[in-house]
């Protein structure tokens, strides 16, 4: 709870172009929450470091997810929407949380033994800590809701447990946070292995619907979709690919699961994958021509960046302040 309105926190990593998953799953949930909640979204861009990066490259790459944001439909006067790296308080309060966090805990997490797989030259201790620094994106803004993908429900436990153990040592500290992950689209499949999540870290292109990819190229994507082969449009376990197809249409759409089984029902897969192609074109093509918009305004966006930096650093220094304060930090003089 900050300043009477219950507190909203979410974030993307600046680590990849970003995917129709992420849209689904993440971005899409944001909007429109802005009347009920005070909402912050983040570019975490200390979480993108735990993967080594090409520096001028994260730099772009952080810009068009802000420039992206806004673009889907984040007012960024009603939404704080920032950079991590402008705001101090994340890293400092991570430090503090890590002090809070038994390496046991941490060698549960599932993301941690996937990317540690995935990068086994590099598995840093950034990688291992990743959980508790997300912790303290959370943390500092007094969140009560954290909208993610499904992917992401084990570092929300972990934030929960690690906000209860300060709180039961240092009294109410940290508002406990809930998650709030979507019904459909919390988990958007590959399109070329359906049994994976769609990922904007897949080296197959044709995995992943990009949300800067153009008419043609998403047409082509869905036309190549790995399915099954019986031409029967049915939603469940058995049918990975096709079970994926509906949920995007379902999103795309606004219809629930059972119309699009119904209004499918008799039609062959050519028919089907065009036609979630074209729902897809057109969720993607106002955000596309809006970020095209946006990114000719250089000042706008400048703007933007300053004045919410300073926003969510004030918020910010208020709680690090007083975990300072509750472990023991001297007071500073003024
Ligand atoms: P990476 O491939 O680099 O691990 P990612 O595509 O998993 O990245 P993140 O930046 O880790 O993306 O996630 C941003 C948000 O998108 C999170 O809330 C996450 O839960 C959500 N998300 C990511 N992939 C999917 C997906 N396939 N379906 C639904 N939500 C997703
Ligand atoms: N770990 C998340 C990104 C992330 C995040 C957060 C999401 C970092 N900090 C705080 C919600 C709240 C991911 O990999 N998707």
């Amino acid at each position: 709870m900050l300043d009477g309105k219950k507190t909203l926190f979410s974030g993307m990593q600046a680590t990849g172009n970003i995917t129709l998953g992420n849209y689904m799953g993440a971005l899409k949930n944001w909007i429109t929450l802005d009347e009920e909640y005070q909402c912050f979204y983040c570019v975490v861009d200390l979480h993108s470091i735990t993967v080594r990066q090409d520096p001028a490259e994260l730099r772009k790459r952080a810009r068009t997810l802000l420039t992206l944001y806004i673009a889907a439909g984040l007012d960024p006067v009603k939404n704080c929407i920032y950079y991590q790296s402008h705001v101090s308080g994340h890293a400092e309060l991570s430090w503090i949380l890590n002090c809070f966090t038994y390496m046991g805990e941490l060698n549960r997490m599932t993301q941690f033994k996937d990317k540690s797989a995935k990068h086994a030259d590099n598995i840093n201790a950034g990688l291992f800590t990743y959980p508790v620094l997300m912790a303290a994106d959370i943390l500092l803004f007094q969140s009560d809701v954290v909208p993610v993908g499904v992917d992401q429900k084990q570092h929300l436990e972990i934030t929960r447990d690690i906000a209860e153990r300060f709180n039961s040592i240092y009294g109410d500290v940290f508002t406990i946070p809930e998650p709030y992950i979507g019904k459909v689209g919390a988990k958007i499949m590959s399109l070329q292995d359906p049994t994976k999540k769609m990922s904007k870290s897949d080296e197959n292109i044709n995995a992943s619907i990009y949300l800067m990819d153009d008419p043609d190229t998403i047409i082509r994507k869905f036309k190549r979709a790995v399915t099954d082969s019986d031409n029967q449009i049915l939603y469940n376990d058995e049918k990975p690919g096709i079970k994926n197809l509906i949920d995007i249409y379902s999103v795309s759409t606004n219809k629930t699961i059972d119309e699009v089984v119904k209004e499918f029902d008799g039609v062959g897969y050519g028919d089907f994958k065009l036609a979630v192609g074209e729902s897809v074109v057109s969720v993607l093509k106002p955000i596309q021509d809006k970020f095209a918009q946006l990114t000719k305004d250089k000042d706008y966006i400048d703007g933007i960046i300053k004045d919410n930096a300073e926003k969510a650093n004030y918020f910010a220094t208020k709680t690090l302040r007083k975990v300072q304060k509750k472990v023991g930090f001297p007071e500073r003089v003024r």
